[in-house]
């Protein structure tokens, strides 16, 4: 049985999205991050930066934090979505998603969606790196099915969510074909449709 330590954020979906793929039993632990449970002390022994995914292996009597280390932990694990003879590969476009893709379109979130009118500066400068963002990926995409190659991989599980918040990022997905053509097939797994909603609210995947 694998513990979630969750909130329902493009980095939480991540590794539900995976314990649905390789259909792993797990509970969901809920953080509530505005009302500050992520700075808990006990949470913090498992999380030491305090931020969310973190899971605990009760079988095996051991945590993990950060979205990528629990990816690659659950792929090693089950033995899927990490093909050994691809990991460089997959490497690379896992870490550019946990170091890059997500944490700048983060703050394109922040600037753009949730604190417009703040600084206009930071509006402008995240406004762009998401636009790019989309396009170097839609570049990309036009030669490789997947991120890292011709399999369905971890490095598309850490990237989907976030691609996922489209609607708030304002950069038009319906523009960029192949980037859209990735994130329609993921769309229709169904395993990525149950960890999209693991809270069982009735969450649905935002279509174009
Ligand atoms: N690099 C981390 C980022 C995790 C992260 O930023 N989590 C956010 C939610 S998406 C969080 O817990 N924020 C709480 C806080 O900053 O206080 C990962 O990939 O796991």
């Amino acid at each position: 049985m694998i513990e979630l330590f969750y909130a329902n954020t493009p980095n939480g979906k991540k590794i539900s999205i995976m314990l649905e793929e390789i259909n792993c039993p797990y509970k969901i632990t809920l953080v509530d991050l505005l009302n500050g449970e992520q700075f808990d002390s006990k949470f913090r022994l498992i999380s030491p930066f305090s931020k969310i995914p973190a899971i605990k292996d009760h079988e095996k009597n051991i945590s993990i934090f950060e979205s990528g280390a629990i990816l690659m932990y659950l792929a090693e694990k089950s033995g899927k979505f990490y093909n050994k003879d691809n990991r460089t590969l997959i490497n690379q476009w896992l870490i550019a998603q946990v170091a890059y893709v997500g944490p700048l379109l983060g703050q394109h979130h922040q600037f753009h969606h949730y604190s417009p009118g703040k600084s206009k500066w930071g509006e402008e400068r995240y406004y762009k790196i998401a636009k790019n963002i989309y396009k170097d990926l839609d570049e990309h995409l036009e030669k490789s099915k997947f991120l890292a190659g011709s399999e369905y991989s971890i490095a598309d599980i850490a990237t989907f969510p976030w691609i996922a918040r489209h609607p708030i990022h304002d950069i038009g997905l319906k523009n960029f074909k192949n980037l859209l053509k990735w994130y329609e097939i993921i769309s229709e797994r169904e395993a990525v449709i149950k960890g999209y909603d693991c809270l069982k609210k009735g969450e649905k995947i935002p279509k174009i």
